[in-house]
């Protein structure tokens, strides 16, 4: 007869502890997959904008932002609170370090896709208010939702944008690279 004794019920708890006393803290593997995105389109809405902005990517995937003119950062953000940094050690800011006055920035931000969750992101500049006249965007937007990157634009109006240093060129969450030209 088949039972289940202290003994095993101990054992599957003590192997299921185990288990999860390692969560998965490694990246995700890398996909090759780069998406460039520009910032500061100088056509789309009189340059304040990320091109494209609304992005679909796969975990293990690349965000690689290229700057044109005008100092354009690219600063995460939650859904509910556009123009405002998320905090914490991970949230995305690229820093006020891509200024140009023509061209592409001589540096891009790279950043390393890790999950399937949306990652709002905005321009931080407060001259000019980007982030209120929509320079904004999202990465992995779950489509079907009622938080929409149309909605975020229109919760950001009239918001004042903030920082996530105080130091303007402190960036974490990705990677200062060279801008290499394909
Ligand atoms: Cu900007």
């Amino acid at each position: 007869m088949l039972s289940f004794t202290p003994f095993a019920l101990a054992l599957t708890t003590t192997l299921l502890t185990l288990t999860n006393a390692h969560p998965a803290t490694t990246h995700p593997r890398s996909t090759g997959i780069i998406h460039r995105i520009y910032a500061g389109s100088t056509t789309a809405n009189n340059g304040l904008h990320f091109e494209p902005e609304n992005i679909v990517a796969e975990p293990g995937d690349l965000l690689e932002f290229h700057f044109l003119p005008k100092a354009h950062t690219v600063t995460q953000s939650s859904f509910s609170a556009p123009c405002e940094p998320l905090g914490g050690d991970a949230a995305i800011f690229s820093g006020f370090n891509f200024n140009t006055t023509a061209g592409e920035a001589d540096s891009v931000f790279t950043v390393l896709v890790k999950d399937r969750e949306p990652i709002w992101f905005y321009c931080s500049q407060p001259t000019g208010t980007h982030c209120q006249k929509g320079m904004s965007g999202v990465v992995n937007q779950k489509f079907g939702s009622d938080k929409t990157l149309a909605k975020y634009k229109e919760m950001a109006v009239g918001t004042v944008s903030r920082q996530p240093s105080e130091d303007p060129l402190a960036s974490q969450g990705g990677w200062i690279m060279p801008n290499v030209a394909l």
